[in-house]
């Protein structure tokens, strides 16, 4: 049955985000937080198909203050986020220390975000996106097991956002009007990987690691790595059949990406969808973060392969 055009543009099967967490059944007022960072993400991609792409701290060609996209990025969201009426802390992956927006307004929200995570990947026109993570009340410091919601936004070709408060994982994307309108609900993972994203560089991964990867060829799993961790998660979590990993290096034994900005969003949405999510020995989401910036290893898709590489780092490290 053909859509047809219904008010301004959008089809009448269109369902707008607000509508679709409204039928869901969501809180009011994690609904109005979500649908401003919604927002926000507007004005990020304004700044990312217009901006200047020089580093923060130097002038234009007009004397003005040139901001690099992710300082930029990051004042739109914290702004938005200080502005909703719902948010008592925020914590950014650009400052990683918290700020107080209302900390003793009850009954609020705090966020932890990556405002624009890859952003040195704008350069190269290469997708890029924002992370967040949404807990109740006004500690951030909890595991993963507490976020309420957990959302991403992938700059690319097209926009889109996914995102979960814990009833599945549902895409939208962003139409002509600049709304985000369902494209998927309810994405599910597959048991196997058919593509694999590995992190950090090969000669620096541990035994447990090197043998994953090996693992991973004889069975057939081809390499699909860009160096965004949204665009490559999006990959596999659309796909359905994939893994991700940034893992422990030689030199790094906790690996590059972030528990709060980066991984406790990332592994709320990959269990959602089925999939599993560990650093290598354990449940990303049960960890206890003791520092706003703390880094974990990774390893994150179809729980067969995470299985897979935890069994690897079990038996060689
Ligand atoms: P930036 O945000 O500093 O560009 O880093 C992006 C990122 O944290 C994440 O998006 C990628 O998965 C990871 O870095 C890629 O790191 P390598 O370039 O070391 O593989």
């Amino acid at each position: 049955m053909e859509a047809t055009a219904g008010q301004a543009g959008k089809t009448k099967f269109q369902i707008d985000l607000r509508r679709y967490l409204r039928e869901d059944g969501e809180d009011e007022q994690l609904i109005h937080l979500i649908c401003e960072i919604a927002e926000a993400s507007k004005y990020i991609i304004n700044s990312i198909r217009t901006g200047d792409l020089g580093v923060a701290g130097t002038s234009n060609l007009y004397g003005e203050q040139q901001l690099a996209l992710d300082v930029l990025s990051d004042r739109i969201l914290r702004k938005r986020l200080a502005q909703s009426g719902v948010v008592s802390n925020v914590v950014s992956e650009e400052t990683a220390d918290i700020v107080f927006i209302a900390p003793h307004r009850t009954g609020n929200f705090s966020v932890a975000y990556d405002p624009l995570d890859g952003s040195s990947l704008v350069d190269v026109n290469l997708a890029v996106g924002t992370i967040v993570s949404i807990y109740r009340g006004c500690d951030l410091m909890q595991p993963g097991t507490k976020q309420v919601a957990a959302l991403y936004i992938l700059y690319g070709p097209r926009t889109t956002l996914v995102y979960t408060t814990g009833h599945g994982v549902h895409e939208f994307g962003m139409n002509q009007l600049m709304e985000y309108t369902l494209l998927r609900r309810n994405v599910r993972m597959e048991p196997k990987a058919s593509i694999y994203a590995p992190g950090g560089l090969r000669s620096l991964y541990t035994p447990g690691t090197g043998k994953f990867v090996r693992q991973l060829e004889s069975n057939g799993v081809k390499l699909r790595y860009s160096g965004g961790l949204v665009p490559d998660f999006n990959q596999i979590l659309m796909k359905g059949k994939g893994v991700f990993f940034y893992p422990h290096l030689q030199n790094a034994p906790q690996g590059k990406l972030r528990l709060l900005f980066e991984l406790n969003p990332m592994a709320f949405l990959m269990e959602q969808a089925g999939g599993a999510a560990s650093n290598g020995r354990q449940r990303i989401l049960d960890l206890v973060p003791q520092k706003f910036d703390e880094r974990s290893p990774f390893f994150c898709g179809c729980r067969d392969d995470v299985a897979m590489a935890e069994a690897c780092i079990r038996e060689e490290g």
